[in-house]
């Protein structure tokens, strides 16, 4: 049985990863950790600490004090917050990172840390990218991603840490929120479609960015962590996917359901130039062949169930 520390477990992954976990493992094993402390399932389904990150000694004895044998490192800003920020994106996402990988090397654990295509760059080739390729990011938050693929690689090789991690898309869910991301606008139109009808999207037409719904993400890391680990041949970053989609497409999966849905453009420069800079679909084959790999939702069946949870939630 595991026992596991979550790190930015209130946001938009964790929250719902701490719920999945707890189904598998038992309240009792998952320690949710974050830096602030709201009252949501994820702190009161189980056990609940502050955590900031950056503390050393602070990660070390939460880790220890819950006997953790698998920490899930979450904590970190995103693409659009980190390029405002870089200076406070380089000390939490990296220092957050060494953090971790730290305690897990003196822990013994096994440490899920999620890298986002936002580690590949201008120079990638921008489709069918390959899991192993050029990676010269553009902006500070792919810089942190790049380095912090090759420390946890590092940390493998050099002291034998089971460290494990994906490459992230756009993560599409309805039951927290993202923040400070350059693929937010996705989940941003839906509930804007059950708000208002209609939506200004921030990225342009056009943009085609690789997405995939919060289910198969949540999904994906059990299976990596739980994967036979004489198959894995990349260990950290597997790229994985679910769609390539750009607003227009979101807009015409919408419209099955809400033909009157409109959609306009006010485009940010920053968040538009991040997204220029990240591939229109990455290739997928790396994390079949070594963990199986597979996503059950397609554009439209995440829309359907986007919506319906939406609206249920009478927003
Ligand atoms: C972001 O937009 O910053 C993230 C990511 C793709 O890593 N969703």
């Amino acid at each position: 049985m595991r026992r596991i520390l979550i790190t930015g477990a209130l946001g938009q992954i964790g929250c719902e990863l701490a719920n999945r976990l707890r189904q598998l493992y038992g309240d009792d094993a998952v320690l949710t950790t974050d830096i602030r402390q709201d009252l949501t399932e994820a702190t009161l389904s189980g056990p609940f600490r502050l955590l900031d990150v950056t503390d050393g000694n602070a990660f070390y004895e939460a880790a220890q004090e819950h006997r953790a044998d698998t920490i899930i490192h979450l904590a970190a800003l995103l693409s659009a917050t980190a390029e405002t920020k870089p200076m406070l994106a380089w000390q939490l996402n990296m220092g957050g990172l060494l953090n971790a990988l730290e305690t897990a090397r003196a822990l013994g654990c096994q440490l899920f840390a999620p890298s986002s295509i936002a580690a590949f760059g201008p120079d990638t080739p921008k489709n069918g990218t390959p899991q192993d390729t050029l990676q010269r990011p553009a902006t500070m938050y792919g810089i942190n991603k790049v380095a912090g693929e090759l420390l946890c690689d590092y940390y493998f090789h050099k002291y034998g840490i089971d460290t494990r991690g994906l490459r992230f898309p756009g993560l599409i869910s309805h039951a927290a929120p993202p923040g400070g991301g350059t693929t937010d606008y996705a989940v941003d139109m839906y509930v804007n479609a059950v708000k208002t009808g209609k939506y200004t999207s921030y990225i342009d037409k056009g943009t085609f960015l690789d997405m995939m719904y919060m289910p198969d993400a949540i999904e994906s890391v059990i299976k990596l962590m739980e994967a036979d680990a004489s198959r894995l041949k990349h260990r950290n970053a597997f790229n994985v996917t679910a769609m390539s989609v750009d607003p227009e497409a979101i807009a015409v999966s919408i419209r099955r359901r809400l033909p009157n849905f409109e959609l306009d453009y006010g485009i940010d420069p920053l968040r538009q130039a991040i997204a220029d800079g990240w591939p229109d679909a990455i290739d997928v084959s790396a994390a079949r062949e070594e963990w199986d790999f597979c996503a059950e939702y397609d554009l439209d069946k995440m829309t359907d169930d986007m919506l319906s949870s939406l609206f249920g939630k009478q927003l």
